[in-house]
């Protein structure tokens, strides 16, 4: 067999082989196939190649490119694709037909001949269920238009789930009726006071379908008890006057940054220091009002609370206050999502996934706390910081981001192991995801900057079969530098890191 390396794809397939040769793409091409895939492939072929491939009635010749749906083909999410003198992409699915679309457009290439596609044999499906990206909306704000292009993006490299940050001590960015006055009063600003903004209902609707149909879910997080600040600069009564503590003191000083005042926006980037109040019955209200509305606008199963860094409540009232809120969600219809930290307490609710975002090698109460979601039934979504977080700096020079974590290159993010990180069940891993905290992002180039091509790294760990062979990092460089021409052609803003070598074309 054909080391599949010579095929340029990521994340690789569970199993590929390439053919020797190329089927041209010319403007006779045709797309036969009625699902929405073909729409958005035709769409992507010209956006790449300037070439519009015509809709085709299924009767096939040399040169098109046919999509159909047959269950039995893969498992979920799953798809063959044969590329031979005309090319044929089968899902188990909706989703598995809009991966093989994807995987077609990464075997697209430009050569002094024109354009062609490379012959290969493919037969596909994922690792884990859930492959998620995070984006921090809340610390800087992202408008629709650039959550469809994440979405595009990060869908393309076949992620199913984007989880957003909606709220945090710098803003607010979701309209609950029940509470005007969160986005009334606290939305405008930002990280380092910078603009701020927020989803209306219409906004955020419009965010679910168009993920919808990328067969991505949206999860939404409202982070409690702490980063609440913004929480009591609309509602006071709600929020605890802020808690200072040294390293919020220290780190403030050397930022130059202002520390929290109750009631005035937020514009540091400091943590720790916010509480909701827990012994008031009020608060419960407003965890119930909001947990209510955003279950209304989540097709989706999950909904986060977040329960990250909460260093303003006790343990004691952090416990109380976890068990309450994910017990809210169930009552509400979902299953809720939290930080690791939420495993600390004994009570949350049965099925609580949790989310680990300490580091490869867990540090402290961590593994504990992060067992603790499977002893209660739920299971774990991987975001190690030290490999997984796409807010890390590259290299101590890198204009974005931060290094609390450490540096993290291309290769670190790449050469983990989701089933090496805790000592639990794989089965108790749900996937893995790749968060993008925006202190120092104001615009989507410079997110695309930190995300690109780090994600990709984090698409293949979560997608592709632990023990391929070409699960290597030698291989995964030169295949993640073949997708340059592709990403230019999609306008992402990619880091053209000095460990790939990035194809011409
Ligand atoms: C830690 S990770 C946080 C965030 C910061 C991030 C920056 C996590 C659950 N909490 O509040 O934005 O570090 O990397």
């Amino acid at each position: 067999m054909v080391l599949t390396h010579s095929l340029p794809l990521v994340p690789v397939p569970a199993s590929a082989a390439a053919g020797d040769g190329r089927m041209p793409l010319t403007d006779a091409a045709r797309v036969h196939g009625d699902s929405p895939a073909a729409a958005q492939l035709i769409d992507a072929i010209e956006r790449r190649t300037g070439i519009r491939p015509f809709p085709g009635d299924g009767t096939t010749k040399p040169g098109d490119i046919t999509l159909r749906i047959d269950p039995t083909a893969a498992k979920s999410e799953g798809y063959t694709l044969h590329v031979g003198d005309r090319a044929e992409i089968v899902g188990a699915d909706e989703a598995g037909l809009f991966y093989g679309v994807q995987t077609l457009l990464q075997l697209l290439r430009e050569e002094d001949q024109g354009w062609s596609l490379l012959q290969a044999d493919i037969s596909d499906a994922p690792r884990f269920g859930y492959r998620g990206v995070m984006l921090d909306v809340a610390r800087h704000f992202f408008g629709v238009d650039d959550i469809k292009k994440y979405i595009d993006s990060t869908s393309a490299l076949k992620f199913n789930h984007l989880h957003l940050h909606l709220s945090d001590d710098q803003g607010w960015r979701i309209q609950i009726d029940s509470w005007p006055l969160l986005t009334e009063r606290s939305s405008s600003t930002s990280a380092n006071g910078d603009p701020g903004g927020f989803y209306t209902k219409d906004d955020y609707q419009q965010i679910v379908e168009y993920a919808a149909s990328r067969h991505m879910i949206v999860v939404p997080e409202i982070d409690l008890p702490g980063h609440t600040h913004a929480i009591g600069v609309a509602y006071p009564e709600l929020v605890e006057a802020p808690v200072m503590n040294d390293e919020l003191i220290a780190d403030s000083e050397r930022l130059g940054q202002p520390l929290p005042v109750a009631g005035e926006s937020y514009l540091g980037w400091g943590v720790g220091h916010s509480s909701v109040r827990i012994h008031e019955e009020r608060t419960y209200d407003f965890v119930r009002d909001v947990v209510r509305e955003l279950a209304e606008m989540t097709p989706g199963p999950y909904i986060h609370v977040g329960g990250d860094e909460s260093h303003g409540t006790s343990q004691q009232d952090f416990d109380h206050f976890v068990a309450r809120a994910t017990a809210i969600v169930v009552e509400a219809g979902k299953v809720p999502v939290a930080w690791h930290e939420v495993g600390a307490a004994a009570g949350i609710a049965e099925g609580t996934v949790g989310q680990y975002w300490g580091m490869t090698v867990p540090q402290g109460s961590h593994a504990a706390e992060a067992a603790h979601f499977v002893e209660r039934g739920g299971a774990l979504i991987l975001s190690p910081a030290n490999v997984a977080y796409l807010d890390m700096k590259y290299s101590a020079d890198f204009p974005f981001g931060l290094a609390w974590a450490g540096l993290v290159d291309v290769r670190t993010a790449y050469e983990w192991e989701p089933a090496s990180v805790l000592d639990i069940r794989d089965d108790a891993i749900l996937g893995v995801e790749a968060p993008l905290w925006s202190e120092t992002t104001r615009t989507m180039a410079e997110v695309e900057q930190l995300v690109f091509p780090r994600v990709a790294a984090q698409a293949e760990i979560a997608w592709s079969p632990k023990d391929a062979p070409e699960r290597a990092w030698e291989s995964f460089r030169v295949r993640v530098g073949s997708l340059a021409p592709l990403w230019k052609a999609e306008d992402i803003a990619y880091h053209p890191a000095a460990e790939i070598p990035w194809s011409e074309r």
